[in-house]
């Protein structure tokens, strides 16, 4: 008897600590940083890839749900005379008429999450795609191409209501081809981080560092679609609001003024970064930013717009050897508790080797911070940031001694 309930004693917590370990895991398993199951959709499917074979709903593509019209697609694959485009590797998918694929994340309950994907058109030159995670929905327009190559990455955010969540991706055209529809690939997720807001810069973010996914193996950046909302954006502190992208650009395959990251305005006045910062009513301010080049032959003039409360102001970046990039700087006095700071590209520019492909100039090192009630330090000191502005005072005061 007496063993018979220690046995048992034992197999309980035996039991408790299954329990524990399982709950833990189950807590782990929220989604990585990173592509999706299958993202890239080359995992081989049940049966192999077939060519040229429709897969009316139940297709069975690893990892993914799928509804309508949905079929893998292979490099060297034709519609018509046309070759398709793969973004990347060998496969993709195509999403026919109202059709969609979704996958099941676990994800944590009110974190913010950004969701890059590359997107290619095939017949309609007004293919858009829907992108969701219900209750929050976009739709991404595919019409701009932005690249040579014909596709481009976006990127979407979403604030996660629970814990399990659907991401969905939908066509939402009505063509008379059934067949045609946006080609999707490379499916990646981030949780998003909003970096605290420095003491001596009222931007949110403005060196860029945090934003959305990239691929390591891409190099055409990220495409910002027009986004309005300020907490459930890709690019933390900014909105687009603009019908036109922005590109965000890494390092590894551009010139980037500051740290790994930064903004390429590729649309011209069509592609409007901003935001709102937090500054005291008749408080004097300077916006300064670093303007330059990214690094792909984009043909000059480079020019930005630069907006801070009812202060606005070109600002041209001149190519120099010496550095790939300018600062620049712009007063204002604020108005309000909160004042807008917006940028654009003065210029449609194109690549110079490649003239389909939309470039621009990069934007980085966005600060604001308040100048009135100490020395005008701004036209010295912008160029060395807040410390270089003290070393200026410093200056200023060891000169007044001697
Ligand atoms: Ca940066």
């Amino acid at each position: 008897m007496a063993g018979s309930a220690i046995r048992s004693k034992v197999f309980s917590v035996f039991a408790l600590v299954l329990a524990g370990l399982a709950g833990i895991l189950a807590e782990d398993a929220t989604i990585q940083d990173g592509p999706l199951v299958n993202g890239d959709f080359e995992a081989v499917p049940t049966g192999g890839f077939s060519d040229d074979v429709l897969r009316e709903g139940g297709a069975t593509i690893p990892g993914w749900k799928s509804n309508g019209t949905v079929e893998l697609v292979s490099v060297r694959q034709r519609q018509g005379p046309m070759i398709l485009i793969i973004p990347g590797g060998a496969h993709a998918v195509r999403l026919g008429n109202d059709a969609e694929i979704s996958q099941e994340l676990k994800v944590e309950k009110g974190s913010l999450y950004s969701v890059t994907f590359s997107a290619a058109r095939t017949c309609a030159p007004l293919e858009s795609l829907s992108v969701s995670v219900p209750p929050a929905a976009s739709t991404v327009d595919l019409q701009t191409v932005y690249s040579d190559q014909g596709w481009g990455s976006y990127a979407w955010a979403f604030e996660a209501q629970q814990g399990d969540v659907s991401l969905v991706l939908k066509n939402p055209g009505m063509e008379e081809d059934p067949t045609c529809g946006p080609i999707i690939d490379d499916v990646a997720i981030k949780k998003m981080f909003t970096p605290p807001r420095p003491k001596e810069n009222a931007v949110l973010n403005g060196d860029f560092e945090e934003g959305p996914w990239l691929f390591k193996n891409k190099s055409l950046g990220v495409l910002l679609p027009t986004n309005l909302d300020e907490d459930a954006t890709p690019l933390p502190g900014w909105i687009v609001e603009s019908n036109r992208a922005v590109r965000f650009v890494d390092s590894d395959h551009f010139t980037v003024p500051e740290g790994k990251r930064a903004i390429e305005l590729v649309s011209g006045k069509e592609g409007i970064i901003s935001q709102m910062v937090e500054t005291t009513p008749r408080k004097q301010y300077m916006l300064t930013f670093s303007v330059g080049q990214a690094g792909d032959s984009c043909k000059e003039p480079l020019a930005l717009m630069a907006f801070a409360g009812d202060q606005a102001r070109s600002f041209h970046y001149m190519a120099d050897s010496n550095s790939s990039f300018e600062l620049a700087g712009l007063n204002f006095t604020a108005k309000a508790e909160r004042t807008r700071i917006a940028f654009y590209s003065v210029y449609y520019n194109t690549r110079i080797d490649h003239s389909s492909s939309l470039c621009g100039p990069v934007l980085d090192g966005v600060r604001v911070w308040p100048t009135s009630g100490s020395i005008r330090f701004a036209p010295l000191g912008f160029g060395f940031g807040p410390f270089g502005a003290a070393l200026v005072v410093v200056l200023i005061w060891v000169l007044k001694m001697s």
